[in-house]
């Protein structure tokens, strides 16, 4: 059954590159592609005493496809987790994470996907390589090249390592050196909990934050914001802007688990719909090199997407590939689409499932998504609840058996004793 799912999203997937005219617009572009530390889509556009919080972003939004109801599908593996679901498109363990048990395991991922198109692919995070297992999966993702935090001058120390400035502008430098097409997959850090940067840093008045988690938050996204701009600098000097695919996404939430400052923040009450699509949204922005269908989406998507996305616009096939999600980047949406999420919960745009912890499916919610509202009738989201299991159940299946192997030797199997 598993693998009979991975065929049907693989055809799905299959169905849009045939018959979406974006499909292979970039062909041979490379792909910088940036993971942001506890980046949340709710400070995305916001002011603070007069001050924009992500002015870069904001700025950038102007010529880039932003999606503002793009959610992380992380779970206990966290920042480990946001990778796997971007860069093999699987869902993540119930418990633990997949780079630290499941890295001698074969996936299909970007780099190796990319790899075998003519691409070169390489990690890059300035901080200890072993982290999240991060050596020995990198290996198995199929990178040529993991920069991490010994491939780094630290000039600018900041928090754990590194500052996230001198880190893209030392990366962007490497970039510059190496043959293109390439796949530059890069993983910030500085707006790591607990979120404090020395005063030089802050730049940002808080205003009646200063000195709380959630304003050191705010100041660490400023910051990080700034480095952005400056990346964008740095690649346009280098000639590859126009030459690069540019995206990034937030991998989790900020784990404040207090809501008072959020609601502070943001000027409304939060209802629990409300405090779940904060807790679950990241930022997802998407420039192509000719600044092209510029906008904010609201259809949903989530980190399982960005692969496929990515695929999609460069004209490759994922069809084949054992992945789960869809390319957002399309002239119309995918009718139907779930982001699905580990606890079961999930969204199609129209409800919002969260089953409950208990396991009761009594005591499970249905909300409208639009406005957050508990539905009168709840057998509204059994059908797509149902689907969620599914997926689930398909990518634990094949994460924790290895089978991924298996799915490519079943598809050479068919085509032989297939009609093709
Ligand atoms: C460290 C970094 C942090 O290398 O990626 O991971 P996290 O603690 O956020 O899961």
């Amino acid at each position: 059954e598993a693998k009979q799912w991975f065929a049907d999203r693989g055809h799905t997937r299959d169905e849009l590159d045939r018959t979406d005219p974006l499909y292979g617009r970039y062909k041979g572009k490379n792909v910088v592609l940036i993971q942001l530390e506890a980046f949340q889509s709710f400070v995305v556009g916001q002011n603070i005493g007069g001050q924009e919080v992500t002015p870069n972003i904001n700025r950038l939004m102007k010529t880039s496809l932003y999606f503002d109801n793009f959610y992380h599908q992380t779970a206990q593996g966290r920042t480990s987790d946001a990778d796997l679901a971007a860069n093999a498109s699987l869902q993540p363990m119930p418990t633990g994470s997949v780079f630290t048990r499941f890295a001698q395991h074969d996936y299909d991922s970007m780099a190796k996907v990319l790899k075998m198109n003519g691409y070169q692919a390489n990690a890059y995070h300035a901080y200890d390589g072993g982290f999240w297992n991060r050596n020995l999966m990198y290996d198995t993702l199929g990178y040529d090249h993991f920069y991490s935090k010994t491939a780094f001058n630290i000039d600018e120390p900041l928090g754990w390592s590194l500052g996230d400035k001198s880190f893209f502008k030392q990366a962007v430098s490497m970039m510059k050196t190496q043959q293109e097409p390439f796949y530059s997959f890069l993983i910030s850090l500085s707006s790591h909990h607990p979120y404090t940067l020395p005063a030089a840093v802050q730049t940002l008045d808080v205003g009646a934050f200063k000195g709380t988690m959630f304003g050191d938050y705010l100041e660490a996204i400023h910051y990080v914001d700034a480095a952005i701009g400056e990346m964008v600098d740095e690649l346009k000097a280098a000639g590859l802007w126009d030459q690069s695919i540019f995206l990034f996404y937030g991998d989790h939430d900020n784990s404040i688990a207090d809501w008072q400052p959020f609601e502070s923040f943001l000027g409304r009450p939060l209802s629990e719909a409300d405090r779940f699509r904060i807790l679950k949204g990241v930022p997802f922005l998407v420039h192509l090199p000719d600044d092209a269908r510029a906008g904010t989406y609201h259809q949903v998507g989530g980190q399982l997407d960005v692969t496929p996305t990515v695929l999609h616009l460069l004209g490759i096939p994922s069809g084949g590939q054992t992945m789960i999600g869809t390319p957002l980047v399309t002239e119309q949406p995918l009718a139907g689409k779930q982001v699905v999420f580990r606890s079961g919960g999930y969204t199609d745009g129209s409800v919002l499932y969260l089953p409950s912890e208990d396991g009761l499916e009594a005591h499970s919610k249905c909300y409208s998504f639009a406005d957050g509202k508990p539905l009168a009738d709840s057998s509204a989201c059994q059908a797509g609840a149902a689907e969620a299991r599914k997926e689930l159940q398909a990518s634990d299946l094949v994460v924790e058996h290895d089978q991924v192997p298996a799915m490519h030797a079943n598809a050479k199997a068919g085509t032989v004793t297939g009609t093709g």
